[in-house]
């Protein structure tokens, strides 16, 4: 097991746009452990592919308060939605920024485990926003792109300074 290191925005390695998984195999098992570590260390309730620089169609979930429910998404997607929200949401490559966006409240989605194996399952609420957070990351998205450009240069100006400072002292 390994805690992997989460790029930051800019980085355009998150902008890549993922390729379906083909290969269920022991090495992609150990990569989703790592993801999983990685993602309970940040500590996140989600983590895409994309975040680590891998450009498999995969992500990692838990929403649960104490860890219980691990989900591995491979090549999700989106079978219905509804009732659009206006929620608070971060993203661990988005540091210390939070900020208002609009998700569905519940949907359904159908991926594979980490077996290859099919499934589908409902999501309401944080997991339903957690779901559409981590597909827009396997598109290249960030949940910062619906917010205005001012916003986007703002964060971009924060994050650079923030870098600056962490070189400085390390
Ligand atoms: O840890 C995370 N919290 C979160 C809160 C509201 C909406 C989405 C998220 S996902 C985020 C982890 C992350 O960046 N996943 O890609
Ligand atoms: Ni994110």
């Amino acid at each position: 097991m390994a805690i992997l290191e989460i790029l930051h925005f800019p980085d355009p390695r998150l902008r890549e746009i993922t390729t379906p998984v083909t290969q269920f195999d022991a090495a992609l098992s150990s990569f989703i452990d790592d993801m999983f570590e990685t993602m309970y260390d940040a500590p996140g309730v989600g983590l895409a592919s994309t975040q680590v620089g891998d450009t498999r169609r995969l992500a990692v979930m838990d929403c649960s308060d104490d860890k219980s429910q691990p989900i591995v998404m491979c090549n999700p997607r989106i079978l219905w939605t509804e009732e659009a929200e206006t929620v608070d949401e971060g993203c661990l490559s988005v540091p210390d920024h939070y900020d208002r966006v609009t998700r569905y409240r519940r949907l359904r989605f159908a991926a594979e485990d980490r077996d290859g194996t099919p499934y589908e399952m409902g999501a309401e609420d944080l997991l339903a926003q957690c779901v559409q957070h981590e597909l827009a990351h396997l598109d290249g998205g960030l949940y910062i792109d619906k917010l205005s450009r001012l916003k986007r240069q703002r964060i971009r100006r924060k994050l650079a300074k923030a870098a600056r400072r962490a070189e400085e002292t390390s």
